[in-house]
This record gives structure tokens, C-alpha cells and sequence, in this order.
């Protein structure tokens, strides 16, 4: 459980990751906003509170892996290391330009601290039940984190990753998903209705809990009660909103790759830095 202090530490580098999100797509004149948006209170509580990483060495054999199989919410994940301290935060000026380490989607072999090359959507989850079984074959403590969309979980191979999981008993292994009820071009019930991802998942005898996403103290909660289970994996469905603390993006439909301005991003920063 997190103390006050805690909870307002993750709340203020939450709103950093966000800040920097939206800065690296003002720079660019454009980006992955929705979806980027709605994974960094979670980012806060993985990259502040519960994962194991060593900035200075971000192959470390200890660490805990984060692969953000939604690899559009790239900005996101580069706010957040940067902050970290795996690279400089003047990095972030060049997203998504020539000659950048900072594509627009994850690449692992261009940026520190990025697990997975991600971007396909629908792979990252196998690839991480792939990682959990070798560290538990190995022996080894380290945690498997994978953040899914929504819209990403209607890919099949997500669902041959969740019985291989169940199957290999990958408790190693914790599941987000993003669930803000958006894909593309339009709401996830009106594409392919996923509901009950819930009962879905525990079906197929995945331990599973709901909460706010937006709630660091909640996700971080439900973190830990997660880790305390064995012989499952885990999965933690996350109540988000799409654009989430983007002034420009937040609950429109179409935000899901938009523009954006350098005076859309002085309000929305300006917003976030009241609070
Ligand atoms: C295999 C594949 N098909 C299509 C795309 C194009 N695409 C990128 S993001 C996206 C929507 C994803 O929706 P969701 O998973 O809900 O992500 P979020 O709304 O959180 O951004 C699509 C269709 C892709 N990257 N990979």
C-alpha cells in the first residue's frame, strides 16, 4: 500500500510523463495521442513504485521486463525513461524524426530501456509469456510486464498466449489492459465487443481484477495483490480514458493520431501543471 506521500509523488511524475508525452508530439506536429495518454498512471506506478531496472544498465539480467505491446504508446514509455534517467531528456525533441533513437513505435534496438520491438499489435503478449518461461525455467524473480489495447486484445494471438500462460502456470507474468474503450476509428463495442474481458480471461483461469486505471494508488494495490497469487497469470483490466489529461484529446472519438499544435500543446501543459 502506498503512504500520502507516495501516492502524491506518483501522481506528480504521472503528470511529468504526460508533459513530456505531449511536448514530443508538439515537436513532431503530431502523434499516437489517445492511446498514449491513457497508460501513464500506470507507467507512474511500474517506472516509480514497482519495477526492478537499472537506468545506467537497462540489460541488467535482474530487471523486470516491460513490453508495450501497444507499441503506438511509445512516447509514453520514452517519457517515462527518460525521466528515469536511460537516456537525456533532449531525446524527446526528436521523436519520430530522421536519424531519432525514438521511433514512433517501441524498437528495442534503438532505445534504452525498451524490452520489446513492438508495433504489430496483437505479438507482444506472446513474446512475453515466451520471457516469463524462460526466467522461470531459469530460476529467476524477475516480473513480465505486457500493456494491451483494448482493441488490440480482438487480435487471435493474444488468445493463444493467454492458455499457453495458463497452461505453463506464469504467475511471473502480469497482463494490462488498457481498456479505454476506443480503438482506431471508433469505439471497441461498435467494432468487436470484447466485453467481458473479465469473464473471458478467468475462464480461461487467468486471475483477474478490475480498477481505475487513472487511480495510482488502485493500480499499484492491484499490483501487489497480483504478485501474491501463484500458479496463475495475472491480468489487471484498467477503466481509462482515452486521451486522458490531454485538453485537446481527452473524450473525442477521434484522437487517436491527431495533430498537434503548439497552442494546443501551451493549454493542455498549462492544465496539467495546475493540476
Ligand atoms: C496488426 C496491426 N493491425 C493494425 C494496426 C494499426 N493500428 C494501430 S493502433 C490501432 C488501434 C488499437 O486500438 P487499441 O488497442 O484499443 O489501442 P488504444 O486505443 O489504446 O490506442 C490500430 C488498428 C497495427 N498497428 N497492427
Amino acid at each position: 500500500m502506498l503512504s500520502n506521500q507516495e501516492t502524491e509523488e506518483l501522481k506528480q511524475f504521472a503528470a511529468e510523463i504526460r508533459i513530456h508525452t505531449i511536448r514530443q508530439m508538439a515537436a513532431r506536429g503530431f502523434g499516437h495521442m489517445g492511446g498514449a495518454m491513457s497508460i501513464c498512471d500506470l507507467l507512474s506506478v511500474l517506472y516509480g513504485k514497482q519495477m526492478k531496472y537499472d537506468a545506467g544498465n537497462p540489460e541488467w539480467e535482474e530487471r523486470d521486463w516491460l513490453i508495450c505491446s501497444k507499441g503506438h504508446a511509445g512516447p509514453a514509455v520514452y517519457a517515462a525513461l527518460a525521466l528515469k534517467g536511460f537516456f537525456p531528456m533532449e531525446w524527446l525533441e526528436t521523436l519520430n524524426q530522421p536519424g531519432t533513437r525514438l521511433p514512433s513505435h517501441c524498437d528495442h534496438l534503438k532505445t534504452p530501456g525498451i524490452d520489446v520491438t513492438t508495433g504489430s499489435l496483437g505479438q507482444g503478449l506472446s513474446v512475453a509469456a515466451g520471457v516469463a518461461l524462460a526466467k522461470k525455467t531459469n530460476g529467476k524473480e524477475n516480473t513480465i510486464y505486457c500493456i494491451i489495447g483494448d482493441g488490440e486484445s480482438q487480435e487471435g494471438q493474444n488468445w493463444e498466449a493467454v492458455m499457453f500462460a495458463a497452461q505453463q502456470k506464469l504467475d511471473n507474468l502480469i497482463l494490462f489492459i488498457d481498456n479505454n474503450g476506443q480503438q482506431l476509428d471508433n469505439r471497441t463495442e461498435a467494432i468487436c465487443n470484447m466485453e467481458s474481458l473479465k469473464e473471458k480471461l478467468e475462464s480461461f483461469h487467468w486471475e483477474t481484477r478490475e480498477v481505475c486505471g487513472h487511480d495510482v494508488a488502485a493500480v499499484n494495490e492491484a499490483i501487489e495483490e497480483a504478485g501474491k497469487l501463484k500458479g496463475r497469470p495475472h491480468a489487471i483490466i484498467l477503466d481509462t480514458v482515452k486521451g486522458k489529461g490531454c485538453t485537446f484529446a481527452e473524450n473525442k472519438l477521434k484522437n487517436h493520431h491527431i495533430t498537434v499544435t503548439e497552442e494546443q500543446a501551451v493549454e493542455a501543459l498549462e492544465a496539467l501543471k495546475k493540476g
